[in-house]
């Protein structure tokens, strides 16, 4: 990690050295808060609305009261990123229970903590982005939305990280997580589609899905190129059996699978249309956005 970001805590823009929350914050103890990843790309900071719209909407979901307005988050995270220089990298934003006691109780802790990091991001190697990833399915399933809303982004990704190191354990880059019904939900933290004869299809939110930006965006790509999208319930034969399959996610973006439980998906390299879309989403990416304010 670089040594010397400036990091926004509780108001204050701040050396990481100094950077610091208690070990009573419950975010620490019981992975109680929200948080979000967004994008900087040229300069611009991309869906930030939408971003921080999910964000208090995951945090109302959990009762968690963030201390400060929309609007002071918004300048807050601009002024973040403006502070270190960043015209291209990663933000995330952190919201934890506060400081409590040794207690579940949500109560005891009087007032969030707001965490706002600007760094920078690589999930995997630029050659994955050219040859594509190669995908298991994953034991661990995705939450019953009657337990935790999976739409919830949660300081407690226990569930994600473990369907991870399934993947990472059986030399894979990514898996699927299915959902408690066996219908599939989507990747560890991405999104994902599948192209057949021409149709672009992705699970619904309802199948467990995150109500992913990225898969937003792309959806909205598809339309503009006439090319609907299908949010239908699939399987796993759905992606054994496709032409084509992409992950969709803030920190990976687009990127194609082309192996899916040792099975090539297609012709085992990354689709016509995948390629298509990495180049639409990059462009898109690059030339909208809410400006950061540099001095
Ligand atoms: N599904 C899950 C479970 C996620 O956490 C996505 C899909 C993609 O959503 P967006 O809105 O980003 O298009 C996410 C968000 C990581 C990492 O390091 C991934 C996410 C967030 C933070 C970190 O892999 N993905």
């Amino acid at each position: 990690m670089s040594a010397n970001l400036l990091i926004y805590l509780d108001g204050k823009i701040v050396p990481e050295s100094e950077a610091k929350i208690s070990v009573f914050d419950h975010g620490l103890l019981y992975g109680d808060g929200v948080f979000e990843g967004i994008r900087i790309y040229n300069g611009r900071v991309f869906r930030l609305t939408e971003h921080l719209k999910r964000l208090y909407d995951c945090a109302r979901a959990i009762c968690l009261t963030i201390p400060i307005s929309f609007e002071e988050m918004e300048k807050a995270t601009l002024e973040t990123v403006a502070a270190n220089k960043l015209t291209d990298g990663y933000i995330r934003l952190v919201i934890t229970r506060g400081v409590g006691s040794l207690g579940l109780n949500p109560y005891q802790c009087p007032k969030a903590s707001v965490i706002i990091i600007a760094s920078t991001i690589a999930l995997y190697p630029q050659e994955r982005y050219e040859k594509g990833l190669n995908l298991i399915t994953c034991g661990t399933r995705r939450p019953n939305s009657a337990a935790l809303s999976p739409q919830v982004k949660s300081l407690n990704y226990l569930n994600n990280i473990m369907a991870k190191i399934e993947c990472l354990q059986a030399g894979c880059d990514e898996g699927i997580m299915l959902n408690d019904q066996g219908l599939v939900a989507e990747c560890t933290g991405d999104n994902l589609f599948i192209v057949k004869n021409g149709k672009v299809s992705t699970p619904p939110i309802s199948s467990g899905a995150l109500d992913g930006i990225t898969r937003r965006a792309v959806i909205e790509i598809l339309a503009d190129m006439g090319i609907p999208c299908a949010e239908v319930p699939m399987t796993r034969f759905d992606i054994y059996t496709a032409d084509e399959c992409f992950l969709t996610g803030t920190a990976a973006e687009v990127i194609a699978a082309v192996q899916y439980d040792r099975r090539l998906i297609g012709d085992g390299t990354p689709g016509k249309l995948t390629n298509d879309l990495i180049v639409r989403f990059k462009a898109l990416a690059n030339s909208t956005g809410t400006p950061v304010p540099y001095s």
